[in-house]
């Protein structure tokens, strides 16, 4: 807290949210105006009381974002990070949630202690709206309070839980979401060299600073001299992210960090909120979700869409994976007929050559598996196997996430535990995670796919992909049972609320395909959970 018991807070929105009218509410007449030090912006203070608890109250300038593109929200972004009230209440139109939520998961973002005033819930009920307030704020991990300011209802409540949240000191817990693998390792990248020095704002995070710093933020650029030794790493470095972001996204990171914020948004959204008429940004990828994600043809879809990978990955490689068996085959039959017969000739030809190319030969196929998962990584639509998925998998003690390192672990046969295991970071929950961790290397991996084929080519020749695709399934029932009883014995305990992120779709860029291919798609694509 700011003073011996005088507890600060900001009040921030967008335009016509209802902040005037809580400002109204909660101050009553003891307000007075002035203007922010150096600008015409209109400084409003009031004070509030709970208990004999004194609340000062600020209020910001209406913004949708806390960019620094217009004066309101420098104004805004600078009071709360000079100036760091104990508490920001953010008052969110519920019957227009998705835009409000915008400036609230950056201000979260920022890590300031947050107070989410839903307010005009009697318009949102009117529209057969319903907006659950708890699950909300289990989501973003901020205290949600429902109000109709113009009867000032609720004002009491959201005193109370601002009281509650001033004391003690809170910490400044930035929320870290994931923009995607590209934007991800650049923000990584930079972060490292603003960790050891931070320009100006000792207080601010290095994450939060990198993000701002890739977005292009001008105050946030301006704040480092490009001549200095900092300015000297940071901006050729961010130059070169934005390129290589640029050529595998074809959009500038700007754009991507907004699209993934709505994607989380959507993913918030989606659970909290319950609707005759969800709220809808209908936009192209609202059209596509409401067939992809639909409860019936959702699943069809996907079935379709993980055999059609089948059928790609072993068509399609057949022809590269004959190569090399030839080339092998060709260089096994001349290192014979160079070293004579006996036990070294048996350990080159036998050993190493055969089993090296045993090996090798399942590259391209390994490779048409991990082109294929990037490209539903990069389109957008694994984030919404993961969404199909979380019921089941949440039966099974894991979340709708784990997909991804199981995907990629041989969900879809060929693929790999170790990059499997890597792309476990995203999960947050960490029993979830652990079960996640200990059950992957059972699928069917690249490592076991030498073996299958020998099996399946002599026992099954003309229904390769049929029976391989029943094999994957067999692997799927054996690591969701484990799984399960992982989460009834050593893993015990409830699982974590989270928020599933629902990226807008894109169309994949080739550039983007390759380097995400050559990678190995969800190794590197998410933060390691905090
Ligand atoms: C007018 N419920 C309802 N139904 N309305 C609300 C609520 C609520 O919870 N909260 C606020 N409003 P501001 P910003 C108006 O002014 O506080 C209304 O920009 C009108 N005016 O009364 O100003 C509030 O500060 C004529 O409505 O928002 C106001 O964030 C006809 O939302 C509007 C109808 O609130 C904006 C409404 C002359």
């Amino acid at each position: 807290m700011t003073g011996s018991d005088k507890i600060t807070v900001a009040l921030a929105g967008n335009p016509n949210a209802g902040k005037t009218s809580v400002f109204n509410a909660l101050t009553g007449a003891r307000q007075h105006v002035g203007n922010y030090p150096g600008v015409t912006v209109e400084k409003k203070e009031g004070r509030a009381f709970i208990d004999d608890q004194e609340v000062h109250v600020v209020d910001l300038p209406g913004t949708y974002s806390l960019t620094a593109y217009s004066l309101e929200e420098l104004v805004a972004r600078d009071f709360i990070m000079g100036e760091r009230p104990d508490v920001v209440i953010d008052v969110v139109d519920s019957s227009n949630l998705e835009r409000n939520l915008y400036l609230a998961i950056q201000l979260l973002e920022l890590g300031v202690p947050l107070v989410i005033c839903l307010n005009m819930t009697d318009v949102a009920e009117q529209r057969g709206i319903h907006v659950d307030p708890e699950k909300l704020g289990q989501l973003l991990g901020a205290p949600v309070v429902p109000t109709v300011a113009r009867g000032g209802k609720g004002m009491k409540e959201l005193l109370k839980a601002t009281v509650d949240l001033a004391r003690p000191n809170p910490t400044w817990d930035p929320l870290k979401i994931s923009y995607g693998p590209d934007v991800d390792r650049a923000i990584d990248e930079l972060s490292d060299i603003l960790q050891g020095s931070r320009p100006r704002r000792g207080l601010i995070s290095p994450h939060w600073l990198a993000v701002k710093f890739l977005e292009g933020d001008p105050e946030i650029l301006n704040t480092v001299d490009e001549e200095s030794e900092l300015g000297r790493k940071l901006f050729p470095l961010r130059k070169r992210l934005a390129h290589h972001i640029l050529a595998t996204t074809d959009d500038d990171p700007e754009s991507i960090i907004a699209d993934y914020r709505y994607g989380f948004i959507g993913g918030v959204c989606r659970q909290a909120v319950k609707a005759k008429i969800r709220e809808h940004r209908l936009d192209t990828s609202d059209r596509i979700d409401r067939v992809l994600t639909n409860r019936l043809i959702g699943p069809l879809v996907l079935l379709l869409v993980l055999y059609g990978i089948y059928q790609f990955v072993f068509v399609v490689s057949e022809t590269p994976v004959a190569w090399f068996g030839s080339f092998f085959s060709w260089l096994g039959s001349s290192v014979e007929a160079i070293i004579p017969d006996g036990m070294f000739q048996s350990l080159i030809v036998s050993g190493v050559i055969d089993g090296v190319g045993g090996v090798l030969g399942f590259v391209p196929l390994i490779m048409f598996m991990f082109f294929a998962v990037a490209f539903l990584e990069d389109s957008g639509y694994m984030a919404r196997v993961a969404y199909m998925m979380d019921r089941l998998l949440r039966t099974f003690g894991l979340h709708g996430n784990s997909v991804m390192a199981m995907i990629v672990s041989g969900g879809i046969a060929g693929g790999c535990a170790v990059p499997g295991v890597m792309a476990t970071r995203v999960l947050k929950d960490p029993k979830a995670r652990l079960a996640t961790i200990l059950t992957v290397s059972m699928m069917n991996c690249g490592a076991k796919l030498p073996l299958y084929a020998v099996l399946v080519g002599a026992f099954f020749s003309g229904r390769r992909a049929e029976i391989m695709f029943a094999l994957t399934l067999i692997s799927w029932g054996i690591v969701l049972v484990a799984a399960r009883i992982l989460r009834w014995t050593a893993l015990r305990g409830e699982s974590a609320p989270f928020v599933m992120e629902l990226p807008l779709y894109r169309l994949p860029t080739t550039k983007g395909l390759f380097i995400h291919t050559w990678d190995a798609p969800g190794s590197t694509s998410k933060r390691p959970a905090p």
